[in-house]
């Protein structure tokens, strides 16, 4: 065939391959190399061993020694040798694997590439047409692209529908869930028409020898069609959206004053919960007085914050308004639980607030689910470096009595270390000091 005789790309196959098979030869070099230094580390110590032993025993027994090294030494030799015929699974991520695997398919493509034109030749040679047999074999490729890629349309909806839609558990949730259901449904035919107009078109206006293209430059009315009709339906959406998040986030101040204040901060890589205890007031921060012990930087003088409360995880009673503040420590996070369509970014040096009302509870979402380890977790949802993966939190969604019980459990943040540092800034301010705040906060 032309293309082995071709110079250029026999210059080209065998500089790939040396490339190739010199740089993946190294990396096993590397790792060959690698173990023998090993191995004779292990050596090494062994002779040191054996010297010590020699020292200890007797001095004419010297001439044992060298014999033992040697051993030892061949030994390592043939255990390096037996364990480089298994190949490490690491060398198919290698980069250089992957090069050659890149290489393997371009030599194939244009191996087939060849088989067609030999074929096409073959053709030519016959005297059959060349120039609408290939056209109408890409307009058989469209047609197929066609039904694959409705099949793929159903084929994804009906086997990840399940996995990426469950309803909501909260009551602004419907809102989100419908909103999402139009926006599909709307997509979903949008896609079909389009894919259909466009691989349909592509096989029947094929080139063919009876017909003549028809020069078609402009025309207004299709072009405000296509630019009226997705113009009015992204601003009903967007629109749609707007209002609805509005309806979400805009609580009235009553509406606020029903319900359970919570804190959330986030800070790489963990989120620290705090309750407001009885007053139902969550204690002012201020950055500046961070110290080791307090590391929300929490405003003692703010009397409201000696009852606050330590949480290691979420608990919430069901069917009651909570209102979530929002804060960080660093850099923006993001406050997110998926099963409650709850999702606020955490910004530093600002609050930000989510309210809503959990309308099941932990324990009826595990029997709906058939899943009794099923937990809603709250998640951080803004890539904020290495540990972000893990930057979860425990939800749970429980009756009222568990959850004053769970409530009543909670540890103060106000702890006795912590009374000592205040009164000691309340002594270095010339501040009364508050002699029997023990008494006080509890
Ligand atoms: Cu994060």
């Amino acid at each position: 065939m032309g293309f082995i005789n071709n110079s250029k790309f026999r210059a080209v196959v065998v500089l790939a391959f040396i490339v190739g098979i010199g740089l993946t030869n190294r990396v096993f070099s590397q790792e060959a190399a690698d173990a023998v230094a090993q191995a004779v580390d292990t050596a090494a110590v062994a002779v040191a061993d054996t010297a010590a032993a020699t020292d200890t025993v007797a001095a004419t027994d010297t001439a044992t020694a060298p014999a033992t090294v040697a051993s030892t030494k061949t030994t390592a030799v043939a255990a390096v040798e037996e364990s480089g015929s298994d190949i490490d699974p690491q060398v198919y991520m290698n980069f250089f694997y992957g090069l050659l695997l890149v290489f393997f398919v371009c030599v194939l493509v244009g191996v087939i590439g060849r088989i067609i034109q030999v074929y096409e030749l073959t053709r030519r040679m016959n005297g059959k047409d060349t120039t609408y047999y290939m056209r109408n074999f890409n307009a058989k490729l469209f047609l197929l692209a066609l039904v694959l890629g409705l099949y793929g349309v159903y084929w994804s909806y009906v086997h990840h529908g399940a996995q990426s839609f469950r309803a909501a558990v909260t009551e602004h949730g419907a809102q989100i869930d419908t909103m999402f259901i139009i926006t599909t449904v709307i997509c979903t035919v949008v896609l079909v028409i389009m894919h259909i107009a466009m691989f349909s078109f592509a096989y029947i206006y094929r080139a063919r020898p009876t017909r003549k293209a028809y020069f078609y430059p402009h025309n207004n009315t299709l072009e405000k069609i296509w630019t009226i009709i997705p113009a009015v339906t992204l601003t009903v959406l967007v629109l749609f959206g707007f209002f609805t998040w509005r309806s979400i986030t805009n609580v009235s101040e009553e509406a606020q004053k029903e319900a359970i204040l919570i804190e959330v901060t986030g800070e790489q890589f963990t989120w620290t919960v705090r309750y407001p205890g009885r007053d139902g007031k969550i204690g002012e921060r201020d950055y500046r007085l961070t110290t080791p012990l307090n590391g929300l930087g929490i405003d003692f003088n703010d009397k409201s914050s000696w009852d606050d409360q330590l949480a290691s995880e979420i608990v919430i009673p069901v069917n009651k308004p909570v209102r979530f503040q929002i804060g960080s420590k660093d850099i923006l996070h993001s406050f997110y639980i998926p099963d409650f369509r709850v999702q606020m970014n955490a910004v530093p040096g600002m609050k930000t607030y989510f309210q809503f009302t959990a309308t099941m509870t932990t324990e009826e979402m595990r029997d709906k689910m058939d899943d009794y380890n099923y937990d809603f977790v709250m998640l951080c949802n803004k890539i904020c470096g290495g540990g972000h993966y893990n930057m979860q939190k425990k939800v749970r969604v429980v009756t009222e009595e568990e959850y004053q019980a769970w409530l009543n459990e909670q540890p103060y943040f106000f702890t006795e270390d912590l009374r000592k540092e205040f009164q000691l800034s309340q002594a270095a301010n010339g501040d009364e000091v508050d002699a029997n705040l023990l008494a006080q906060a509890n």
